[in-house]
């Protein structure tokens, strides 16, 4: 069943570089990724990783954005050595390459870095796909472990930005960063998502990778907006830009193997014979930029006050992912319990049961704090609660109490909860709250 998650936020919105979001793993607390926008449909015929045997991998798409960045998530694994991963962006109108074109100094357009474009010269994308900036993430061995990430403009040759090594000697990492505020991780440890081969791929497994390279991209650095639509493909290409696997996003169509430089799996040389619009499907996708849902109101949690207004839309479909707002911690109490109070709007209002989650618990150093949830029964005008749960430890405890929604649910929609946090000696506690959030299913 489609399920509607409304939200209530307990942070200000996330912003890059407050926390390790980019940390290659989708599900921080600090991500506020939902559902897959694209899941790949093709066994991998770049290698499956399952060590010793290496191989590179696409297993989906997830993103999201804040008032400045665009978060992207590209779940799967790389083999490490220099196989490039391409991120195409078309976030411009009427600029860009359908058709990419050799670099500057070749005839063409295109920067000369990493000398992807001499090597895609020629390749056509789908009708409607005209990008004007590449992302190149590459890792592997030269002289010491390392990771490299270049930025450039597609179709002119007005920015490029190269960083090696982002990660200080490591393959894998958090928060490389370029000088224009692109930052990424990279998580390689996926020995799951697609199988290799060139048949349809396990289209489940590929969804429930959770790892693989999470990239910021300023808004500004793509020229795009709040309210703009754009479109990424996503490119498993070899070390010289010149052998294309089938690892693309939006993903080819089963059967399909490697494609090569001339689309039939040959090594030409190069991609030149490359043509998207010969094989099914648009091999890109598109991720709306929208007004972030967060809303501003709920920047700030305070004990005994009731945080009201909020019902984002996060997630729209079935989703583990309910929201990850940063850290917050409600400020430090001694006895008596304190208590907060949210208030929300399911929009619209129907479902059957309604379930309120929070990820997060009372935080301090001994064995003597409580939490209950409860949540208001509309019919009697009472809050209906969990019994307090003890809780030493309480990072990333999950606590989630299920109503009906006939109950639960105001006759307009409302949505209220209590979180309530107690302790039996005197001293500072804080209420920690990773995500609070409602689900209607
Ligand atoms: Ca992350
Ligand atoms: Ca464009
Ligand atoms: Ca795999
Ligand atoms: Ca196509």
């Amino acid at each position: 069943m489609k399920k509607l998650i409304f939200v209530i936020a307990a942070s200000a919105l996330v912003t890059c570089g407050q926390s390790l979001a980019q940390d290659g793993f989708r599900t921080t607390p600090g991500d506020a990724y939902c559902e897959a926008i694209v899941v790949q449909q093709v066994q991998t015929q770049f290698g499956d990783n399952n060590p010793p045997d290496l191989g590179s991998e696409l297993d989906a798409a997830y993103a999201y954005n804040d008032a400045n960045n665009l978060y992207l998530m590209l779940t799967g694994n790389l083999e490490s050595n220099f196989n490039k991963l391409n991120i195409f962006i078309d976030s411009i109108p009427n600029q860009g390459e359908n058709t990419i074109t050799p670099d500057v100094d070749n005839g063409g357009n295109n920067p000369t870095n990493d000398n992807w474009a001499n090597k895609h010269a020629g390749l056509i994308f789908d009708a409607g796909f005209a990008p004007d900036f590449l992302i190149i993430c590459r890792n592997g061995f030269a002289g010491g472990d390392r990771f490299d990430l270049d930025f450039s403009s597609v179709g002119n040759n007005s920015v490029v930005e190269s960083a090696f090594d982002v990660f200080g000697g490591t393959l894998e990492g958090s928060n490389g960063t370029l000088p224009n505020g692109v930052s990424v991780g990279f998580d390689n440890s996926n020995i799951a998502g697609v199988a290799g081969g060139t048949m349809a791929a396990d289209t489940a497994a590929a969804e429930a990778v959770e790892t693989g390279v999470e990239l910021v991209i300023p808004l500004t650095a793509i020229g795009a907006s709040i309210g703009d639509t754009i479109k990424i493909a996503a490119h498993v290409n070899a070390s010289n830009h010149d052998f294309l696997s089938n690892q693309t996003l939006g993903a080819l169509a089963p059967p399909q193997g490697n494609l090569g430089g001339d689309g039939l799996g040959n090594f030409i040389g190069d991609l030149s014979l490359i043509d998207f619009t010969s094989f099914v499907g648009d091999q890109f996708f598109s991720v709306d930029i929208v007004t972030p849902t967060i809303p501003p109101d709920m920047a700030t949690v305070t004990a005994g006050v009731t945080s009201s207004g909020s019902s984002a839309d996060i997630c729209d479909e079935d989703s583990s992912i309910w929201t990850v707002q940063s850290t917050t911690f409600v400020a430090a109490f001694s006895p008596p319990p304190v208590a907060i109070t949210f208030e929300g709007t399911a929009n619209p209002v129907g479902g059957t049961d309604v379930t309120l989650r929070l990820v997060g618990g009372p935080e301090f150093g001994n064995d003597a704090a409580f939490i209950q949830l409860r949540m208001f029964n509309f019919s009697t005008g009472a809050y209906v609660g969990m019994p307090f749960i003890g809780q030493p430890d309480s990072d990333n405890t999950v606590y989630e109490f299920t109503n009906p929604v006939a109950d639960f649910v105001g006759p307009n929609g409302e949505l209220r909860a209590e979180i309530t946090c107690a302790k039996t000696v005197v001293g500072p506690v804080r209420l920690r709250m990773d995500q609070v959030g409602w689900q209607i299913q």
